[in-house]
């Protein structure tokens, strides 16, 4: 059994059947989006006698941070409308109306869709095509167990990889848990450590402050009403935290209650900004470290720095807690001044030329930071979502430890915020039997260079290097097999290759860019037919809660919730029972349930909050600020660096950037300071493209999710965001059609001439859906044609705002 188009496994090509199957798809396309509800109710559910209207809570499920509640109503078994949650008064903090965004009050359109999946299928042609032909799950679930048989035998289980996907973030038992269950009792899989999200702060501010426990360096965004100042690096909650319970909220609240003094920097003016803030600083991508070094040599010149506590918390500042492995003048305090090895003095005048920000708006603003007591200081993830972006992150937490502002009330560490999360208890996966770990963002080359990856050169964990590659990827709610991971063109001619990785499974809602490249298609149900008790999030602020899912209809079509398809492998493999312990996924729902009810009284029965929708509850007074602890006795809670304090100078990074082997041009130092890096302002490939091309997250989509509604795409139009000045030298106006290209490839979408960007560089939102013509030239404005799979320096992470590129009139 070689690969996908093996005879022994493929059945010739039924062209008739595909027809068939093909205007299936096109009557019920026309009956799900165009024709009136009765009709629709015909094609979802069979037994309509009386008309019997319900209301229901569900909730928007996908990766924006938040989890909104919803309230579903439905005639006859037929979504009718999609309301925001409706209870609370808003007076009260903690009793107002956790309110959905457009994305999650439009789901009804990501049920009833045209691009709705409806039955297994499996590929028929070559990988990518995007011909598939209808199967039976009978028929899906034998083909997927002998072939992972296969796999499993002849290459081992770590070459097996599930790729990150986020569009059920909120799932506690269904989803990826149910799929790394059975996983870990098959033998495991390949691991991946980190994000695309947030991967390479995640990884490098541990090296400051220890290890982080989920968000636990940051303090809530409920802290900024005690701040006199806040200062927001790349930080836009308003269109990247928009649910209604969240950081946008607290933010709002704080600068609207409060008048919190607020500076953003960012080199888009955001919706975040639109008039709430007192200062927008415009800057270069990929220099904030820049304009934190300009920052601190003011602070260290005009003595705002808090030296009390640098010396009695921090490692490295100066020559008094600089660790002995570090070289003479190895300190903060030297680089800054010019007195380090690279022996340049870091002043406004050097900031500035860099970040394109005045010496003395530099000045302004280091006085303003360096008096401001308490400031709260905070970076979004963007930032870090460039080829310096572990250097960038480490270096903005560097103005909250020069200037004391940490672990008291109205400070932050400079990190994400922290938020609150309930824990609602998740589907035992037991542990995965191997322990090879790759980056999340190394699979591309995992599978076409594995034998070369080792701890040393590609971040590989668990083991010194990679036994095998990757020959079998599973696709679980993520559209990252295509249109989510970088370079998709090089993506392309690697899973084109099929006796490369030999099975792509994809399991989703949608026939999606990624959808496309699976060999076999597993179509899941969506949120509003399934049943969970989820949690409220990753980004709620100080706002917890526990959020029913009731399912508002019957599965459409032939889909089956993930833990449905993995009892059914199961059994194949002879273990269903040891995979169910003799329960269905809604038993699994109440057995969990039941356990957090044993461990908090104060919870509702499960009728009851199915009943009355989500369970809120507030964070704790205590522990809202972080590192106050630390602050408040440092050798009782050291921390969990090597030397217990902050470590300004890492000694811990100056082992690592000693003993790996780095590509040319990528550096690691000991100290956080500003690096230039490939396709950087500075790099001469400047000539060829001379555009910077940074991403954002749209509000119009998550990712890629809530794409394919046309209401949405109409509301947020898609665009590439111009300043006038570049769009007059290239004669483009708003509006026209452009092409944006660099040797990775080329897309085509409008152009929004704009002030609110600043020169030099361009800005599009991520997620757009794929769509190549013949040349290979995308017509869907899809971010990940410009983008590189080269990685990070330290994490390996995703460089996806990193881009150099030049822009056209079509
Ligand atoms: N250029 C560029 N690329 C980026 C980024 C960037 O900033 N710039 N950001 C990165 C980041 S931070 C992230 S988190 C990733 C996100 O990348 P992904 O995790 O791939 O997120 P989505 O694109 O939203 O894809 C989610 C998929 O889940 C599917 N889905 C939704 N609901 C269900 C369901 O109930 N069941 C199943 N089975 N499927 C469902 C959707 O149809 C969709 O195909 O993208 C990364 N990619
Ligand atoms: N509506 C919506 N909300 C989302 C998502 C979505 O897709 N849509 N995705 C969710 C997910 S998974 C994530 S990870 C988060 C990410 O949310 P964010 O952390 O907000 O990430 P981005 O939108 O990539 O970037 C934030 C800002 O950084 C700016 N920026 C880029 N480069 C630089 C730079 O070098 N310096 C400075 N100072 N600023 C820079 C960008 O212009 C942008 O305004 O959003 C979540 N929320
Ligand atoms: S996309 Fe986020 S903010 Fe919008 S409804 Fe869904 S969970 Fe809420
Ligand atoms: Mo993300």
């Amino acid at each position: 059994m070689k690969n996908w188009l093996d005879k022994t496994i493929l059945s010739p090509m039924k062209r008739r059947n595909f027809m068939k199957w093909g205007s299936l798809v096109g009557g019920a396309a026309v009956a799900s989006a165009g024709l009136p509800l009765k009709s629709v109710a015909k094609t979802a559910s069979a037994d309509t006698k009386k008309t019997e209207t319900k209301t229901t809570w569900s909730a928007c499920m996908v990766n924006c941070g938040s989890r909104c509640a919803l309230r579903v109503h439905t005639t006859d078994g037929v979504i009718t409308q999609v309301e925001s949650d409706n209870r609370g008064d808003d007076k009260t903090f903690g009793q107002h109306q956790i309110r959905a965004c457009l994305r999650g009050r439009s789901i009804k359109h990501r049920v009833y869709n045209p691009d709705r999946l409806k039955y297994p299928m499996k590929r028929i042609g070559e990988r990518g095509e995007g011909r598939f032909e209808r199967i039976s799950w009978d028929e899906a679930l034998d083909l997927l167990a002998d072939k992972m048989k296969h796999i499993i035998d002849a290459y081992g289980n770590d070459s097996i990889f599930f790729t990150y996907g986020t569009g059920t973030q909120g799932y506690r038992t269904d989803g990826q848990h149910a799929l790394h269950r059975l996983m870990n009792m098959l033998g495991g899989y390949l691991n991946y450590y980190g994000n695309y999200s947030w991967g390479q702060i995640q990884f490098a501010l541990p090296f400051t402050y220890g290890d982080i426990k989920a968000a636990a360096n940051g303090s809530y965004t409920s802290e900024i009403e005690k701040a006199e100042l806040l200062v927001m690096f790349g930080y836009n909650p308003a269109e990247t935290r928009m649910s209604g319970g969240g950081e946008i909220y607290e933010h709002s609240l704080a600068v609207r209650k409060r008048g919190v003094r607020t500076i953003i920097i960012d080199p888009r003016y955001t919706d975040t900004m639109l008039g709430k803030e007192d200062e927008w600083i415009p800057i270069r991508p990929g220099t904030d470290a820049a304009l934190v070094e300009g920052i601190a040599h003011v602070l260290i010149t005009e003595k705002l720095v808090d030296q009390a506590f640098l010396d009695q918390y921090c490692q490295g500042y100066d020559a008094k807690t600089l660790p002995d492995s570090a070289p003479e003048n190895g300190h903060y305090k030297a680089h800054i001044l010019g007195q380090g090895p690279d022996g340049i003095e870091k002043t406004p005048e050097w900031a500035s030329r860099l970040t394109s920000i005045p010496a003395q708006k530099i000045i302004q603003l280091a006085r303003e930071i360096g008096s401001a007591k308490p400031a709260y200081i905070v970076q979004g993830t963007g930032i870090q979502r460039q080829a310096n972006g572990e250097q960038t992150s480490r270096s903005i937490v560097m103005l909250p430890i020069l200037t004391g502002n940490i672990g008291l009330p109205g400070t932050h560490t400079g990190d994400m915020p922290a938020n609150y999360g309930y824990p609602v208890p998740v589907l035992p996966t037991g542990t995965n039997p191997v322990k090879a770990s790759i980056p999340f963002f190394g699979w591309t080359d995992a599978i076409v260079r594995a034998h070369e990856m080792t701890n040393k050169t590609d971040g590989i964990q668990g083991v010194e290097r990679l036994e095998t590659p990757i020959k079998m990827l599973i696709s679980y709610a993520g559209n990252m097999l295509i249109n989510q991971h970088s370079d998709i063109n090089r993506t392309k001619e690697i899973l084109r290759d099929d006796s490369l990785c030999e099975l792509t499974v994809v399991i989703d809602n949608h026939m999606t860019p990624s959808a496309r490249f699976a060999d076999l298609l597993l179509p899941d149900v969506t949120t509003l037919e399934n049943t969970e008790v989820s949690s409220d999030g990753y980004a709620s602020g100080s706002v917890g809660a526990v959020v029913p899912l009731v399912p508002a209809i019957k599965p459409m079509y032939e889909c089956r919730s993930a833990y449905d398809m993995c009892a059914g492998l199961a059994e194949r493999f002879g273990i269903r029972e040891q995979f169910t312990e003799g329960r269905t996924h809604e038993e699994w729902v109440e057995h969990l349930y039941a356990g957090a009810r044993a461990k908090d009284s104060k919870l509702p029965s499960l009728e009851q909050l199915r009943k009355d929708g989500p369970y809120t509850v507030l964070a704790p007074e205590d522990g809202r600020v972080a590192l106050q602890d630390f602050r408040d006795d440092p050798v009782k809670h050291a921390l969990g660096t090597p030397s217990g304090k902050i470590e300004i100078y890492s000694t811990k990074l100056e082992k690592i950037a000693k003993e790996w082997t780095l590509p040319e041009g990528d550096v690691i130092t000991p100290l956080p300071q500003y690096v230039t890096t490939w396709e950087s302002h500075l790099d001469p490939l400047t000539e060829k493209y001379p555009l910077q091309l940074v991403g954002f997250h749209t509000k119009g989509r998550v990712h890629s999710t809530y794409h394919n509604i046309p209401e949405l795409r109409e509301a947020v139009m898609d665009g590439v965001w111009m300043n006038p000045v570049d769009a007059k030298a290239r004669g483009i106006k708003s509006g026209d059609q452009v092409r944006i290209w660099n040797d990775r490839g080329e897309t085509r979408v409008l152009a929004k001439v704009t002030p609110r960007i600043m020169p030099g560089v361009m800005a599009l939102g991520e997620g757009a859906w794929y769509k190549p013509d013949r040349k290979g030239v995308d017509h869907g404005g899809s971010f990940n044609v410009l983008t590189t799979q080269r990685p990070t320096p330290l994490s390996k992470g995703n460089p996806q705002h990193t881009n150099l590129v030049e822009i056209a009139k079509v």
